[in-house]
């Protein structure tokens, strides 16, 4: 059987007129990265299908400077703002008798360790806030404990920072950050279903 990546992005939320990770996502959707195939998708939970054998979800994190690795998912939501259905959770559990938090499964250190290699700015964040991106990571970790998950979170690009003061990476960075961190977690990929 032939594996997929599963890369994920969000819609704009908030008034923003778009998210770079919904554009990253788009960009890179159909490649292949060392060998394996990226699937993109925006609606993740009925997706997983046998083929898959590691999700990256990404999303925007205005204000942040640089691309964060995020370390965990916490099963608490506390959403700040409305989604875009209009849904505000304050202080909820999201998964009732779920594991107060789920770590992180992608090889982090491999891939900070490629960043820094390629002369790509990023870290390892301790928390994905309490909004919808830590739900869809939480969710994913918690449903399939055994696949290889993680979220990236991506500051603003040129095009949202030009409207505020605020930090920035490019969006051509954000592609290579996005992409360099996938050439990892495929030679993972590829080497597990080889041992
Ligand atoms: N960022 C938000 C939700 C969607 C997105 O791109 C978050 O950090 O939770």
């Amino acid at each position: 059987m032939h594996f997929m990546i599963l890369l994920t992005g969000f819609e704009p939320f908030g008034g923003d007129a778009h998210n770079p990770s919904e554009r990253v996502a788009n960009v890179l959707a159909g490649h292949h990265v060392g060998g394996v195939k990226l699937r993109t998708e925006a609606r993740l939970e009925t997706h997983i299908t046998p083929d898959v054998r590691a999700v990256v979800m990404l999303g925007l994190a205005r204000g942040r400077m640089q691309v964060a690795l995020e370390r965990v998912a916490l099963n608490v939501a506390d959403d700040r703002l409305p989604d875009n259905a209009g849904r505000q959770r304050r202080n909820e559990t999201l998964h009732p008798g779920g594991a107060d938090a789920h770590l992180s499964s992608l090889p982090l250190d491999d891939i900070l360790l490629a960043w820094h290699e390629a002369r790509l700015p990023g870290y390892v964040s301790n928390s994905a806030g309490l909004y919808l991106c830590n739900q869809v990571f939480y969710a994913v970790r918690h449903r399939h404990p055994h696949l290889m998950a993680g979220f990236v979170h991506l500051p603003s690009d040129e095009t949202l920072a030009v409207h505020s003061l605020e930090a920035f990476v490019p969006l051509e960075w954000q592609i290579k950050s996005v992409r360099t961190a996938l050439e990892v977690i495929a030679r993972h990929v590829s080497h597990d279903a080889n041992s």
